[in-house]
């Protein structure tokens, strides 16, 4: 190990000295105080970039107070602390979250006044930190902020990647990839911990070292290649400033950035070779969502944030610990889906070989320190790595694999008399596929507790993935409902909406979200229902001014929206719901007199690069988009946007600006969701399958206020069972053959009349998605919320009683059920 350089004691730190006051005087005077002599301008020749860094910069010093005490409380406590494993966090921006969670909103903004200087333009100039795909990414950023207000002192652990997801850009109606760059201008909010660094191995070979006597040989890994791992600290702060949390990011560095002995030798080129294979390692996101990558330079990335991650602990543990045998009473590691699954054979390696515990405390310590989320089902999302890759990668963890394995079947087979299928379903090792490790067999053999995201999604997790695994330990798996916190997306994102809400039923809801429901009983009334409905139209007109600016399409903020805003996805549907719209645009246009709905049909979202079919139903989109905005004959009946570059930040934007929030995937497939619970939430009306966490949505909700259409997942898997194929379902359906023959008929590529052939091919001969299959339910559930639309009342009863019914959706109430029934941190959140 390296030395350490801050090992001698820290001297005690008085907060109350150096406590930055909240008062607008104050702020005023240390903005430009940053602004001078931090980034060296005067307030007449700063530039707005100068004021966001001067701003972010006066704000985080009141975040570093709460920090330190929170750091020194802690300490103090000894209690329990949880690690959050994440391959991926999602945050978006991070100035408006940390001004509004310290309660600073109207000081900063009268501050900035002084100076002629508006906070809501300075904070829009914030780069999205965008260091996650999706679903996934997001939660485990809701999760972060959640921990922090709800008080469990928690590590968010991950990697720094200096690219972030992709920008996406519409060229011509197709997807085009740009790189992001998210670090250009610095990052403020950042700490670089160099003390913190450790060495992360790659390769090589294990040798056997006979031990003392008695004793088991050791085995010692020698890796061939070693890179640096270094922490970058960001604060994390919860409501009311009460709690800051940490995440910690790894960036990768090569151990001697340049090799002096091949650079003094005049290879100066060949000296930069270590460094920039050392740094590419953290140099990029992996853009698929749901789908493994399967290069060998992710599997690098897993193992080296999991090894840094636990190297950490492990110190921190020790810093404060005499041994490693209380490591579970002191921490608890959530794995967030199997991207860190490499762990349970790293922290194995960690405390046997490096520690020298036994094996069997160290397993013991092993299970009960980590538990995992599993966020899918879908085959081709569940990792799986071939061995002789990881094996030449990490030598030493795939011995520990094998020998977990022999213990897990050797007892399955003595406890339960599991024989063959069952063995083959519950080893680590999948014998089939050419022969590969289940990252998913890992996770769970070692953790004490495996949770799905949705009550739908953990039935299911049961009955298929780890049957065979559920059986043999029939008290693991239990369910863990997603959330989302709601200062994001209510508080900030909404600020229309809760100050209605403060205006009405107080500010408790601030503090505990439940209280929203005391809005229920204004659902009724005229007044209240005239005052949300105008909230709601002020959100849609800043949408529409969004979508005017940047596509120069002009929408009306009185039509319906309807929305459609996630990573693409076959499994999700966009594809159905562009049909619908086809279909519409030709009703409309054979029909004109009748009274249509005016609708806005809203999509944004992005597709894996190499994920074809997902690229070709944005193409469709952006085609059919093009042709019915262009036709005069729809007039301002029907209008289809496709807004590029979904992020978070444009999220901010749309959830609150939603009356339709489409929920469609081909129901077993979405694990939870989350996306729907932003809609809610905001008023939007959901139209879904039962799927995810939408079956829980409509039981909070209530059914008589949600639009439920379609399949449910035993039917899907009987209808697939029965071999089901879309072909005589589309021939029997007039409006859907018809919508279909225009799409393939190139309709809406006239440049390219068979572009769609194919997508549309794979509804007639399988439709394994239940589009076809599912269509009629959609189309008369669409007209139905059309019907329910002209009549405004009751249609603004039914979104405030989504608002009012929706707090169980917060991910402060799953993250305490995760600290009472998972990490046990005895808080009393
Ligand atoms: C991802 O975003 C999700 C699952 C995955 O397996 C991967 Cl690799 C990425 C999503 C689920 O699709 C979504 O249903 C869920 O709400 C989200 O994770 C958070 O649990």
């Amino acid at each position: 190990q390296r030395p350490d350089p801050d090992a001698a004691a820290p001297l005690p730190h008085d907060a109350s000295a150096s406590r930055r006051s909240y008062d607008v005087d104050a702020l005023a005077e240390e903005i430009v105080e940053k602004l001078t002599y931090s980034i060296g301008k005067s307030p007449a020749r700063a530039r707005k970039y100068d004021w966001l860094r001067a701003v972010t910069l006066t704000v985080r010093d009141r975040i570093i107070d709460h920090w330190l005490e929170a750091e020194d409380a802690r300490a103090a406590s000894g209690g329990k602390q949880v690690a959050y494993l994440s391959m991926e966090f999602l945050i978006g921006r991070l100035l408006r979250d940390a001004i509004n969670n310290l309660n600073l909103t109207t000081q900063v903004a009268e501050a900035l006044k002084r100076y002629n200087v508006d906070l809501d333009m300075i904070e829009l100039l914030e780069p999205d930190a965008a260091l996650g795909n999706g679903g996934l990414g997001r939660l485990a950023a809701c999760f972060m902020e959640s921990m922090a207000s709800v008080g469990v002192p928690g590590f968010g652990y991950g990697i720094r990647y200096v690219h972030g997801f992709f920008r996406q850009e519409i060229a011509d109606g197709a997807q085009v990839e740009l790189p992001e760059n998210w670090l250009l201008h610095g990052n403020p909010w950042e700490f670089e911990r160099r003390e913190r660094s450790y060495e992360i191995g790659f390769g090589g070979k294990v040798t056997s070292v006979v031990g003392e006597p008695g004793k088991p040989p050791r085995q010692l890994w020698r890796p061939a290649e070693r890179v640096l791992a270094v922490a970058y600290d960001t604060p994390i702060v919860g409501w009311r400033g009460a709690h800051v949390n940490t995440l910690r990011l790894w960036s990768a560095q090569a151990l001697d950035p340049i090799l002096l002995d091949a650079f003094n030798s005049g290879d100066h080129i060949g000296a930069l070779v270590e460094s920039n294979k050392a740094e590419a390692i953290t140099r990029v996101l992996y853009p698929a969502d749901s789908h493994q990558a399967g290069q060998e330079l992710r599997l690098r990335q897993e193992f080296f944030f999991s090894s840094a991650s636990l190297q950490d602990i492990i110190r921190r543990h020790l810093e404060t610990n005499e041994s490693l045998s209380n490591l579970h009473d002191k921490v608890s590691i959530q794995l967030n889906d199997t991207h860190p699954a490499v762990s349970v054979a790293e922290l194995m390696r960690l405390l046997v070989d490096v520690h020298g515990m036994e094996w069997d405390e160290a397993w013991e310590i092993t299970r009960q320190t980590f538990s995992y989320t599993n966020h899918t089902l879908l085959p081709e999302a569940l990792e799986h790595w071939p061995i002789h890759l990881f094996e030449r990668l990490l030598p030493r963890q795939m011995q520990i694999i094998y020998a977990i394995n022999a213990a897990v079947i050797r007892q399955a087979m003595e406890s339960k008399g599991f024989d063959g299928g069952r063995i083959a379903a519950i080893s680590l090792i999948d014998e089939n596929n050419g022969r590969r490790v289940r990252m998913g067999q890992l996770a769970f053999v070692g953790s004490h507790a495996v949770n799905g995201v949705s009550a739908l999604h953990t039935d299911l997790m049961k009955e298929t993935v780890f049957h065979a695994l559920h059986e043999l330990y029939p008290d693991r798996i239990q369910n863990k409902t997603n959330g989302v916190t709601p200062r994001r997306w209510l508080m900030e994102a909404n600020p229309g909406l809760t100050s209605l809400l403060k205006e009405t039923i107080g500010e408790g809801f601030l503090d505990d979200i439940s209280k929203i429901r005391d809005v229920e009983r204004f659902a009724t009334d005229a007044g209240f229902r005239d005052r949300f409905a105008a909230v709601k139209r002020e959100n849609k007109a800043r949408l529409a001014d969004v979508i005017s600016e940047r596509l120069a399409i002009s929408v009306d903020p009185d039509a319906l929206f309807d929305i459609q805003v996630k990573r693409i996805h076959e499994y999700k549907r966009q594809f159905l719901n562009i049909i619908e719209a086809v279909a519409l645009y030709d009703q409309i246009r054979s029909q004109p007199a009748t009274n249509w709905t005016p609708r806005v049909k809203v999509f944004a979202g992005k597709a894996a690069p190499s994920y074809l079919q997902a690229k070709e139903i944005i193409h469709l989109a952006n085609d059919v988009a093009r042709v019915i905005n262009s036709d005069p004959a729809v007039r301002d009946l029907l209008k289809v946007v496709f807004i590029p570059n979904y992020n978070v930040s444009l999220a901010e934007i749309i959830m609150p600006a939603a009356d339709i929030s489409e929920q469609i995937s081909t129901a077993g497939l979405e694990a939870s969701g989350t996306g729907n619970m932003k809609f809610a939430l905001n008023g939007a009306l959901t139209i879904g399958t039962l799927d995810g966490a939408n079956v829980e949505m409509r039981d909070h909700i209530g059914e008589e206020n949600i639009f439920i259409f379609g399949l449910t997942a035993s039917e899907v898997a009987q209808r697939r069972r029965e071999g089901h194929s879309g072909r005589s379902v589309i021939e029997g359906l007039p409006l859907l053959r018809d919508a279909l023959h225009a799409i393939s008929s190139g309709v809406f590529s006239p440049d390219e009349p068979n572009r769609y052939n194919g997508l549309v091919g794979n509804l007639y001969n399988n439709d394994w998605w239940m589009i076809a299959a599912d269509f009629q339910s959609y189309w008369d559930t669409q007209r139905r919320a059309d019907a329910l639309w002209a009549d405004p009342a009751e249609w603004n009863r039914k979104a405030i009683l989504n608002t009012a019914r929706m707090s169980w959706f917060s991910s402060d109430r799953s993250i305490r059920e995760y600290a009472a029934d998972i990490w046990r941190t005895g808080t009393d959140a």
